[in-house]
């Protein structure tokens, strides 16, 4: 991990595969894009096997393409329909035991510190709604009443998605799934304001409508994560095969979970608010002298 690691040795540039290559040439590693720039540099992530429409997948690309150094960044998930995709970047991934992320990354994040005590090393946790909110739960919370600083993002699909659609802590109330027929009964875990009764640093919901915005999201996360503590996302990623969303109502059907449940939420610590006004100013000043 770091720019040496990717760094192709002199020499070695012909027998390396031309997709590696590339991305060391004209990826991210070592540069910042724009997230508008989408479609002009090397991603690390191109190709999937998630159903056709995912919007998880979109989010997933979104994701790595916001990373603020993915030469840097170990990225852990587990069983679910987002490790199909996350398993295939050109970053670090660790896949444990379902559930069992924010425990990992926890200890993952203390050994990167005694390990590279210089350096910053992001680990950044992607996993579904049953992952982090029902069988993983204990891990999650605990992982945040000790303020470990990591960043947990979840994918919620607002079911289990990859086993066929069984019921989730974050199933809207009264939503019938195909193994859960006689509807929910209980309301939606409000995952948003638990994280910040534990301790988290940095909290956002999001639906990823507008990609500027889930960017700049997702690099607050990590930032936040990095010097101060734990952060949280939850994101709302349709699923288009258990709640039956034609692919070309995704968007549309985002927008209107964004008007109630999904409305951009946002909440940081005063010493993460006075920490991101500062690198606003540092960036506005180095334009000026542009
Ligand atoms: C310990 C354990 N229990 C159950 C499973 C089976 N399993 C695999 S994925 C999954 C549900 C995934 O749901 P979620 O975390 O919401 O992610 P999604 O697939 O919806 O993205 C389950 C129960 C498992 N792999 N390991
Ligand atoms: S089952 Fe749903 S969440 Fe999983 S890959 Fe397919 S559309 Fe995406």
């Amino acid at each position: 991990m770091g720019l040496e690691y990717v760094r192709i040795t002199t020499g070695f540039e012909d027998y390396m595969p031309k997709d590696y290559v590339d991305l060391v040439k004209y990826g991210q590693f070592g540069k910042e894009y724009d997230i508008q720039d989408l479609g002009t540099f090397k991603e690390l992530v191109e190709e999937h096997p998630m159903c056709a429409g995912c919007f998880m997948a979109y989010f997933i690309r979104v994701f790595y393409a916001s990373l603020p150094n993915p030469e840097d960044s170990i990225v852990i998930g587990t069983a679910g329909c987002a490790r199909l995709q996350l398993s295939q970047a050109a970053v670090p991934f660790i896949y444990g035991n379902y559930g069992d992320t924010n425990a990992v990354a926890s200890g993952l994040k203390r050994a990167l510190e005694i390990r590279f005590p210089d350096k910053n090393k992001d680990v950044i946790v992607v996993a579904g709604d049953g992952g982090l909110m029902d069988i993983g739960f204990g891990m999650t919370m605990h992982s945040w009443f000790r303020r470990e600083r990591f960043t947990t993002i979840m994918v919620d699909n607002e079911v289990y998605g990859n086993t066929g659609g069984q019921e989730s802590g974050m199933s809207p109330k009264g939503v019938q799934l195909k193994m859960a027929p006689k509807g929910k009964k209980f309301d939606k875990i409000n995952a948003v304001e638990l994280a910040k009764a534990a301790g988290c640093v940095y909290v956002a919901r999001i639906a990823p409508t507008n990609p500027k915005r889930l960017a700049k999201t997702i690099k607050r996360a990590i930032l936040a994560a990095r010097h101060f503590g734990p952060t949280f996302i939850h994101a709302y990623t349709s699923c288009n095969i258990e709640y039956s969303i034609p692919t070309e109502k995704v968007l549309e059907d985002a927008r209107n979970r964004e008007k109630n449940d999904f409305a951009f939420y946002e909440w940081m610590s005063d010493e993460v608010k006075g920490f991101f006004e500062q690198v606003e100013t540092k960036k506005k000043e180095a334009q000026e002298v542009k």
